[in-house]
């Protein structure tokens, strides 16, 4: 108990002063800095907070599905935060490439914006820490912002929601009656495609005996099957054949936990990823103060499950600002999105040289810069690399409006700025 309450004790300090850091050095710019126009003028939109937008609702309909649990629900306000909480309280090694200034926005070197929930993870334990635990567990909503690519599915600013739970592993008996709690009936188990059950897992927790680690996966998957499902369930049949739905959990792996697991759905007849989770790492429990126990921790992208549950097309839309879209839609409600108009698609391809320090996320940043939401997607169509070892990529980048028609001539004054703004940031020769 002694040594619970000075860890937790050190890490709140660190955390303290961690936020006053980040706050001071919010205007502090320096060679990290990256945050370019087309996110400032998104930061603080907080759409999962507006009454009536399909974010805001599937919150709050995602948070009355674990209203029975005793745990704690957060919405987190400023994105900025240290790289210590986003990645290192997290054991994300100092390599990794998430780190990179390719793919994540910073405010300055030792402060960035979250690039995903997981970042108030040790926060949030050590809430409940403090609390001795007379809460299980939490749910964080907040926006975060990556550096990714252009389509349908990727949005460089979206929202996550980060939900954990624990068991005391001295009361044997809890985790096998919450068990008993998230069956899967016969008709939902056969819905369901397990591709990452731990008979061929050899790297596993030590600290956990592997039917613990077995309990708590299977808790994790039935928990966020069942909660996933309901939300399916509650939608209008002519917005989603429910009988064409399919949840297919595989393997992925994240420094903080292990077994880690990724579930998608077939949506549209692909596989659509919704969310990452897995068995929390037991060092960042007791970096928080937790003593023995166990857990499962997962983070929903809520725009990719709203898109299933709405029928959503496309990501920008949660953007816009067309009264056309948002007066679809009422608090806390699942309806289906009717498209106003399908405007015609224009593309243009743009080829040029690189050297070795090009990245694909800078040519993107610069679309999303120049272009903001009139483009749907950019796919790389041509690469080749000559004799004298010179490489070439060939991009289509396909522009459509969610709004209006888009003239030839705004199009081509777009595609001109675009190689303008590439020739001048980027270390490309344009062909
Ligand atoms: C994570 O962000 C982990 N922090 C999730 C996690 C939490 C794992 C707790 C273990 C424990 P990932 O990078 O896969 O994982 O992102 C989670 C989800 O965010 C994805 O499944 C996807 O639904 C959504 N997402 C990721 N990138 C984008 C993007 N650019 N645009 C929209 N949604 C995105
Ligand atoms: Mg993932």
């Amino acid at each position: 108990m002694k040594s619970m309450i000075s860890l937790n004790c050190k890490s709140n300090l660190l955390l303290k002063s961690l936020n006053v850091f980040s706050k001071r050095s919010y205007n502090t710019l320096d060679a990290w800095s990256n945050i370019p126009e087309h996110i400032k003028v998104k930061q603080g939109r907080r759409l999962f907070l507006q009454n009536g937008h399909p974010l805001c609702s599937l919150r709050e309909l995602l948070q009355q599905q674990f209203k029975e649990k005793p745990i704690n629900i957060v919405a987190k306000e400023s994105p900025a935060v240290s790289t210590i909480t986003n990645f290192d309280s997290l054991g994300i090694p100092k390599t990794h490439v998430s780190r990179s200034k390719s793919d994540t926005y910073y405010v300055n070197k030792d402060t960035c914006l979250r690039t995903h929930t997981s970042a108030h993870q040790l926060e949030e334990f050590q809430n409940l820490a403090e609390s001795k635990m007379s809460k299980k567990g939490f749910l964080i909503t907040a926006d975060v912002y990556r550096r990714d690519e252009v389509d349908a599915s990727h949005y460089p600013i979206f929202h996550q929601m980060e939900g954990a739970y624990l068991w005391d592993r001295n009361d044997k008996g809890s985790m096998l009656r919450d068990l008993e709690s998230v069956k899967l009936d016969n008709n939902l188990q056969k819905l369901v495609i397990d591709e990452a059950t731990l008979e061929n897992h050899d790297d596993l927790q030590e600290v956990y005996s592997s039917k613990e680690t077995e309990l708590a996966s299977i808790h994790l998957k039935n928990s966020l099957t069942l909660t996933i499902h309901n939300l399916v369930l509650m939608t209008p049949d002519s917005g989603l054949d429910k009988s064409q739905v399919r949840y297919r959990w595989t393997y992925d792996s994240f420094p903080f936990t292990q077994p880690s697991f990724q579930l998608e759905i077939l949506w549209k007849g692909a596989w659509l990823e919704i969310l990452g989770c897995g068995v929390v790492r037991e060092n960042i429990l007791t970096h928080a103060g937790i003593q023995n126990h166990v857990g499962w921790a997962f983070g929903i992208g809520l725009e990719r499950l709203a898109m299933i549950l709405y029928g959503i097309p496309d990501i920008r839309l949660f953007w816009t600002t067309d009264d056309r879209f948002r007066q679809q839609f009422t608090p806390n409600n699942i309806t289906t999105f009717q498209p106003y108009s399908k405007y015609p698609l224009c593309y243009k391809d743009i080829s040029f040289w690189i050297d070795e320090s090009f990245t694909a996320n800078d040519f993107f940043e610069i679309i999303r810069d120049v272009c903001k939401d009139l483009v749907e997607s950019v796919d790389l169509i041509d690469q080749y690399t000559t004799k004298a070892g010179k490489t070439s990529l060939c991009y289509r980048v396909n522009y459509r409006s969610m709004e209006k028609s888009l003239k030839n001539e705004d199009v081509d004054l777009l595609q001109d700025n675009l190689r303008k703004a590439m020739a001048s940031s980027l270390n490309i020769q344009l062909r």
